[in-house]
Parts: C-alpha cells; sequence; structure tokens
C-alpha cells in the first residue's frame, strides 16, 4: 500500500520562520510515523543549486529544481517539506502545476517585515539595509504574497505563534485532507 505523498511548500521573507516550521513539522510527522524530507532553499544552495544567485531568473531556476525534486519525493509516498523564499507567484504556481491536485500545499508566512528584520538571525537585513548585500527580498526586491494558499500562518494580537502552533496548523491541515 503506497502512501500519499505530498509537498508542503512553505514561503515568506527571510527570518519569517520558515526552516523553523519546516523542522518542527518534520519531526512531529517523524513521532506520527510518517516519512518526510526537507528541502531548505539555504541549504541547497550549497549543493544542487550553488551555481545561482539571487536575480529573478536565478530563483526562478532556485525554485523549478526544487519542485521538480519535490515531485519526485511526493510521487515516492513521502510529505516533502520546501522551505524557500520563493518570492514570486509565477514560480510557486509553476511548481503546483508539477503535481497533482491538492497534493501542493501552499503554506504563507505572513510575518510583518519589522518582525523578521529584528531577528536577522544572520545579519543579513543591515547588511542589506547597509547596501552591502543588493537585491534582498523585502527590502529592495520584491515579495509577491500568495493570493491562494492553502495555509496562512500569521501573529494573533501581535504576537507569533510558537512552532508548536504553526506545526500544528499544518498537521491539522494534512489529517483533514487525508495525507496522515
Ligand atoms: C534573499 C538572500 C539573499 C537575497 C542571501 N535575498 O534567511 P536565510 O538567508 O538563511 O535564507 C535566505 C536564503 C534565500 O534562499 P532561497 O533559496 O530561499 O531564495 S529564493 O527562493 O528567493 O530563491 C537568506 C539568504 O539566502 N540570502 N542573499 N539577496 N535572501
Amino acid at each position: 500500500l503506497k502512501q500519499r505523498g505530498c509537498v508542503v511548500w512553505i514561503t515568506g521573507l527571510s527570518g519569517s520562520g520558515k526552516s523553523t516550521l519546516a523542522c518542527t513539522l518534520g519531526r512531529e510527522l517523524h513521532t506520527r510515523g510518517k516519512l518526510s524530507y526537507i528541502l531548505d532553499g539555504d541549504n541547497l544552495r550549497h549543493g544542487l543549486n550553488k551555481d545561482l544567485g539571487f536575480k529573478a531568473e536565478d530563483r526562478a531556476e532556485n525554485i523549478r529544481r526544487v519542485g521538480e525534486v519535490a515531485k519526485l519525493f511526493a510521487d515516492a509516498g513521502l510529505i516533502c517539506i520546501a522551505s524557500l523564499i520563493s518570492p514570486y507567484r509565477r514560480d510557486r504556481d509553476t511548481c503546483r502545476a508539477l503535481l497533482p491536485d491538492a497534493s501542493f500545499i501552499e503554506v504563507y508566512m505572513n510575518m510583518p517585515l519589522d518582525v523578521c528584520e529584528a531577528r536577522d538571525p544572520k545579519g543579513l537585513y543591515k547588511l542589506a539595509r547597509a547596501g552591502k548585500i543588493k537585491g534582498f527580498t523585502g527590502i529592495d526586491d520584491p515579495y509577491e504574497p500568495p493570493l491562494n494558499c492553502e495555509i496562512e500562518i500569521q501573529q494573533q494580537d501581535g504576537i507569533c505563534p510558537s512552532p508548536c502552533v504553526m506545526a500544528g496548523q499544518v498537521v491539522t491541515y494534512l489529517e483533514e485532507k487525508g495525507f496522515l
């Protein structure tokens, strides 16, 4: 009996919590005996995508490759968790089109820029503000929010949800849709 695979595609600004959600979700799925695999944009840029930079065409190619790999994992019956800024709607929709209906689950990390910037885990926003990194998403490069995402993660009364709460939101969705 083959498990039903799918792709959980997490999009949002740098520092919005994509990797944290991916990691917490992966652990929760493991606990439930479900195979998953995380494709993280920043990690893949050290290997598979090390020839790519951050121009729009490079980002498009980055996302296209990750989408194709994610499709392979989903075909094998895994829950593939892809975590990339993926700032352009068109690139995300190209990935969606690769997968059977309902098995591409777009998760939008809707965190205000000032929250992401205050976190600045790698000091990249600081460098971008100082003009030392050009074309940084949210500063001098665009981010196009999803228009029809399956799941939106956002603050409640000005408070960011905890990693467990965020992962719980995705798990509930996966249960409802029969992937768990
Ligand atoms: C955005 C950049 C940039 C620029 C370096 N713009 O938060 P991080 O640091 O750890 O992860 C980000 C990562 C973005 O890679 P993605 O593959 O997710 O991007 S995309 O989907 O747009 O192709 C960030 C770092 O690389 N980084 N320069 N100019 N993020």
